[in-house]
């Protein structure tokens, strides 16, 4: 990915700017104001869990750092910031009443916000389940679906009207598939039963929860919800090629998309997960209650994936055990190398692949509005001769995406605004703080932000509207560790 681009396309008026983060990826202050643990505090300090044996406990330290980092956020003149609420510290065991330390720190972090004219967009789970209802069967459990009702209710009522846009879930493939078919998020149980139980809960608690959001605030209250939807590319057009690639959809996409936004489970899913499961955790009324309007649907995209019927298939044995993966009921499909320039993540740089996945959508929901609720990536920061954090690859990596948002609104698709992942560097889950998305660089001996050169390129194109120039790559990086 070489760096020079010229000054490129113009956004609407209205185009809402902003940038994400998470609780448990900035926060730290783990035990801090009556916090019960997480499921990613005991994950994180599960040995081999985490790279490097990282944990959240301090993390960005933002928990300690409002002010200044709210103040941050002016200066790169966002107009809107995504970040999450953390369950156990609004219910330390994911029950009972509401922790009022807790609700204080977001309380306080939303006044300023909008005294800073920017808009809150609440994400109310990012991943961070109380340890308490895990052990009482976290995700698998129908339980946990009324616990997340409760929840969500507390925090409306709580924060208000004064809420852009509430968030019900982000990413539930990853809850689902990564914390039960690979293993490699927590609670790291792989087990399909689990994962396919945990997929429907979710659904059930996101229609649930964006109830109760408008049962507190109204009707108009503006509910979305966040997917990580998967573009699978078939590797050659040969009809097996093309219904691994379905298969691959159906699982990790359509088992969301089908009862969210169109009410039904898509038949193939059972048929491929029927070793697994009957599917008897869908009860009478589950659909109609998943079904709820949507003001917006988030999208974070990073990449896509080239996939295949398996070259040398193997046997369905019903009795091999289960392999961890996240592609549940897909043993007859195969991963192909992507071909293209890959981030520090080993993820391919795939723009196109944003245009064609918007356009996807507004065809298929035409009266739908996306808005990105993640994009970014993670590159090595090489150090300025003038102290200055040079990240011109994460630079030309947002050019690259926003100009393919561009292009897929020059076609038609409802695109709202763009959050880019991320605002700081952070906890990036399993690879712990080795790789780093922010656009402000965190030093995690000092705590000092430091705007690297993408987040003045940001601050330009907020500014102004309009994709500003990126430079060339230096020729002789000098990276910092
Ligand atoms: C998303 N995968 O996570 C999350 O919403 C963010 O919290 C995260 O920091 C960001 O993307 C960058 O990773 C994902 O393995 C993590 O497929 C892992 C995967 C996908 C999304």
């Amino acid at each position: 990915m070489s760096g020079v681009r010229p000054a490129g396309r113009r956004f609407p008026d209205g185009f809402l700017w902003g940038a994400a983060t998470a609780a448990y990826q900035i926060e730290g202050a783990v035990t801090e104001d009556g916090r019960g643990p997480s499921i990613w505090d005991t994950f994180s300090h599960t040995p081999g869990k985490v790279a490097g044996g990282d944990t959240g406990d301090v993390a960005a330290d933002h928990y300690h750092r409002v002010p200044q980092d709210v103040a941050l956020m002016g200066d790169l003149g966002l107009q809107a910031y995504r970040f999450s609420v953390a369950w156990p510290r609004i219910q330390a065991t994911g029950r009972g009443p509401a922790n009022p330390l807790g609700l204080a720190f977001y309380d306080d972090l939303v006044d300023r916000l909008l005294q800073a004219g920017i808009k809150p967009v609440v994400t109310l789970y990012h991943w961070d389940l109380p340890q308490a209802l895990q052990d009482a069967g976290g995700w698998a459990s129908r339980d946990t679906v009324h616990r997340y009702v409760d929840y969500a209710a507390i925090v409306a009522e709580a924060l208000g009207d004064r809420v852009h846009l509430w968030t019900t879930f982000n990413e539930p493939w990853c809850s689902a598939y990564l914390g039960h078919g690979s293993g490699e998020h927590a609670p790291g149980i792989p087990d399909p039963a689990l994962a396919l139980a945990s997929v429907h809960h979710l659904n059930l608690a996101h229609g649930l929860g964006g109830r109760a959001v408008r049962a507190v605030l109204g009707d108009d209250a503006p509910v979305s919800v966040t997917y990580n939807l998967q573009v699978h590319q078939a590797v050659s057009d040969d009809p097996a090629d093309l219904a691994a690639a379905r298969a691959l959809d159906v699982v990790a996409n359509e088992v969301f998309l089908g009862p969210v936004l169109e009410g039904a489970y898509p038949e193939e899913a059972f048929a491929r997960t029927a070793r697994f499961t009957d599917w008897s955790f869908v009860q009478d009324g589950d659909l109609a209650d998943i079904r709820i309007p949507l003001d917006v649907l988030g999208l974070n995209y990073y990449n896509t994936s080239r996939v295949g019927a398996r070259r040398a298939p193997v046997a369905a044995d019903p009795e091999a055990p289960f392999v961890p993966t996240t592609a549940i009921g897909c043993e007859d499909v195969e991963w192909f190398e992507q071909p293209g320039p890959r981030t520090q993540m080993g993820w391919n740089v795939d723009p196109q692949g944003l245009t064609d996945l918007l356009l996807d959508l507004h065809r298929r929901f035409p009266d739908l509005p996306v808005m990105i609720t993640e994009n970014g990536a993670a590159f090595e920061d090489v150090a300025g001769p003038g102290g200055e954090v040079v990240d011109t690859a994460r630079t030309a990596y947002l050019y690259d995406h926003l100009d393919a948002v561009g292009a897929a609104m020059d076609a038609g698709a409802d695109v709202r605004g763009y959050l880019l992942w991320s605002l700081m560097d952070n906890f990036e889950w399993a690879w712990g703080y080795s790789r780093r998305f922010g656009i402000v660089r965190v030093d995690y001996d000092t705590q000092r932000r430091t705007v690297k050169d993408s987040g003045a390129w940001y601050r330009e194109l907020i500014r102004t509207g309009r994709l500003p120039a990126v430079p060339t790559e230096p020729s002789s990086p000098d990276p910092l560790t």
